[in-house]
């Protein structure tokens, strides 16, 4: 039997963005809650990714008197910057209820909620890999062979991660959809020359983001079959500057790079009795959404206010629509992150699907500049307000 210790009622499995914030979410309204993580604080603090805090998620934050400790400072994102052939677009956001975004990279987010997570008291366990058991109360095993159970298990360990593992075979749908191209990945170790910068250009989309004042994210579509050996460093300048038809003015040191075949996921239902799944672990979107850590922080939010109803009023009527909930949304995501990835991809290379799909993205393209209906739109879904 476990002991009385080995016994919460929440687990969080994975200290990614979901699961650091909801532990942090939790924390405010006096849930106890554990957090594991197999990586050690090292690697989780340093993993950098996305850099953009939508208007939606910077409110889940404010709600909870936490916005100045986890992403104060940080400048708001007021638009979005193309190079279109190598002229310069930029496409504000409409309204101001819409430009409460913040440019954020996911490390110094990450950096934030283990920081006051630790603060205020909470249990965060580096080092400590689980696998998840199905049950009438689900519980982890570590790999000394403990035990902890739960009420609920939050699985927040990203898509290879141990809790959709546990759900039993045909619970749960996998829905998928590959776009059949990929990303090269670059990180540099220089400052960037501008926050935000998407180049749509006949030989494929190019982007290049602020990743803080030291680190500069560059992306470039790429052929599936592609490997990173195809992608030397100057191949890798020379083709960023044809693309942004302009010099990179600060290079830096390549640091990083690695190949992201474009993609999408969907669970359906996204719990299984006291198994709750959150973030990447039960939605995948492509990284040119600029949503995956955004859905990530959005289930934390709509989790975290279903387990203090039920903790608070011994009501479980948010806990139980919580999976029909977030798929609505994640759906509406899904639809958006198609259509932008689609569109920013197609109005560059003709070749990639054809001349009728390259001339509907570039009208797709053109009206986002002409129509305010299709800016607002857009402004919302960037917001995470849809
Ligand atoms: P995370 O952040 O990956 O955290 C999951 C954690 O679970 C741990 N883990 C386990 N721990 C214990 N036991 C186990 N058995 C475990 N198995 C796994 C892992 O070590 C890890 O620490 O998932 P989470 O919380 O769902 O957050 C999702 C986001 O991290 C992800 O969606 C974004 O990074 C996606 N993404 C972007 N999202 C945006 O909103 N905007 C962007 O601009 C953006 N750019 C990106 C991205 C993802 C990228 N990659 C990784 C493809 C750019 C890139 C290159």
């Amino acid at each position: 039997m476990p002991t009385e210790e080995a016994s919460k009622p929440v687990v969080i499995v994975g200290a990614g963005v979901s699961g650091l914030a909801l532990g942090n979410f939790l924390l405010r309204e006096g849930i106890d809650c554990v957090v594991l993580e197999r990586r050690d604080r090292d690697h989780v603090e340093r993993r950098q990714r996305a850099g953009v805090i939508d208007t939606r998620a910077t409110r889940a934050f404010r709600k909870r008197g936490l916005e100045d400790r986890i992403v104060g400072g940080s400048p708001v994102q007021a638009g979005l910057g193309f190079r279109v052939d190598g002229q310069d677009r930029w496409l504000d956001l409409v309204a101001d209820e819409h430009r409460e975004g913040r440019f954020c990279p996911q490390q110094v987010l990450v950096r934030n909620l283990i920081t006051v997570f630790e603060q205020e008291g909470g249990d965060l366990r580096f080092g400590t890999e689980v696998t998840v058991e199905d049950g009438e109360r689900p519980r982890v095993r570590l790999g000394d062979g403990a035990i902890i159970e739960g009420d609920f298990i939050a699985g927040c360990d990203g898509s290879h991660g141990a809790t959709r593992a546990a759900i039993p075979e045909g619970r749960i749908t996998r829905h998928s959809h590959e776009f059949g191209y990929a990303w090269l990945v670059v990180l540099t170790d220089a400052p960037p020359t501008r926050q935000t910068l998407m180049a749509i250009h006949s030989r494929g989309f190019a982007a290049a983001f602020a990743r803080g004042p030291e680190a500069s994210r560059f992306y470039l579509q790429c052929p599936l079959g592609d490997t990173v050996a195809d992608w030397p460093d100057e191949r890798i300048w020379s083709e960023l500057e044809t693309r942004f038809c302009e010099p990179i003015a600060t290079k830096g040191t390549i640091v990083e790079k690695g190949l992201v075949p474009l993609r999408s996921e969907v669970l359906s239902p996204m719990s299984h009795g006291g198994i709750h799944l959150l973030g990447d672990a039960a939605h995948i979107v492509p990284p040119s959404s600029a949503k995956g850590m955004n859905l990530a922080l959005h289930d934390a939010d709509v989790f975290a206010e279903a387990l203090v109803r039920y903790y608070e009023k011994d009501d479980r009527s948010l806990l139980d629509a919580y999976s029909d909930t977030r798929l609505r949304d994640v759906w509406n995501y899904q639809a958006f992150a198609t259509w932008f990835t689609d569109t920013v991809h197609d109005a560059g290379d003709p070749g990639c699907r054809g001349e009728f799909r390259h001339r509907v993205a570039r009208a797709d393209l053109a009206r986002l500049f002409t129509s305010d209906t299709a800016n607002r739109l857009l402004s919302e879904f960037i917001a995470g307000l849809n």
